[in-house]
């Protein structure tokens, strides 16, 4: 497997997108993942989307392919992760001990319609408020309007009560290898797809250490896997203390997942109980 490349962000450009996250609440990178990066993360997504039926509700698409948990799946993503240009944007926005929310692919196939428009942090009850997860979508296809290109309101991260439901949204239109990033707070969706080819998404959807992950991770990926990982992608996948959270039986996760630790652990659990 080539290590993929990545086209490298100066300083002037990173302050740029920056300043568009927090005036828009969104900003793409265009053209980050070199060409044979993309063929490569596409062909190891493209396996697993080859076994995935479509969605069967409106919300998922029922001309959408998603697959989740991917981290369990395949290695092509571990360089997209960590990636530190992509982090430092989403460090600043969410601060160092952010960590992978969910990651998904999102294929919106020839007929899909427009998604509702949501946001990704509904669960929180107050706004505005600060960052508490990004969203970024790798563009393994171009997006375009007429594909499926995903539709954002501009600035409604910043607003506090609902977005009305006739909304100008745009449509992120981009070239393959280009990466869209989003403060999770703003309004967005996937667009239709009107054209006769798919249009095919990586998320990897990223959150502050604090807040409970959408996929469990720690239920997920066999530890056994995420022993042989580097260090920073078990941090980011969530193995590793955040402030004051994240022990297990007071050790550091990574101690707790060792075989011989584990066993242990539960040992004196049961010993407890009984
Ligand atoms: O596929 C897209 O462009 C966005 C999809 C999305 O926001 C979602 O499914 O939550």
């Amino acid at each position: 497997m080539n290590p993929a490349t990545f086209r490298q962000l100066d300083r002037v450009e990173l302050d740029c997108l920056k300043g568009r996250l927090s005036h828009d609440g969104y900003a793409i990178v265009p053209q980050f993942l070199d060409p044979a990066g993309c063929d490569q993360v596409l062909a190891s997504l493209q396996e697993l989307h080859a076994r995935q039926d479509f969605g069967d509700n409106d919300f998922t698409g029922t001309r959408t392919k998603r697959v989740f948990n991917l981290f369990a799946k395949t290695r092509v993503l571990d360089a997209l992760l960590v990636e530190p240009n992509l982090l430092d944007l989403v460090h600043h926005m969410l601060g160092p001990g952010a960590r992978l929310s969910i990651a998904s692919t999102m294929e919106i196939h020839a007929g899909e319609t427009a998604q509702a428009l949501h946001q990704d942090d509904a669960y929180f009850p107050e706004r505005p408020h600060p960052a508490l997860v990004v969203n970024t979508i790798w563009a393994l296809t171009d997006f375009t309007k007429e594909n499926g290109g995903t539709c954002l309101v501009p600035g409604s991260h910043r607003q506090a009560g609902p977005v009305d439901p006739a909304a100008r949204s745009v449509a992120a239109e981009m070239p393959r290898g280009s990466v869209l990033l989003w403060d999770g707070a703003v309004w967005h969706g996937g667009g239709p797809n009107m054209t006769e080819t798919s249009r095919f998404g990586l998320s990897l959807n990223y959150c502050r250490g604090w807040i409970r992950q959408q996929e469990n991770q720690y239920l997920s990926l066999d530890p056994a896997m995420v022993l042989g990982l580097p260090e920073d992608v078990q941090k980011l996948l969530g193995y590793d203390i955040c402030e004051f959270l994240g022990w297990a039986d007071g050790r550091h996760p990574m101690r707790a997942i060792i075989p011989e630790v584990r066993k242990r652990v539960y040992a004196g659990m049961r010993k407890r109980r009984s």
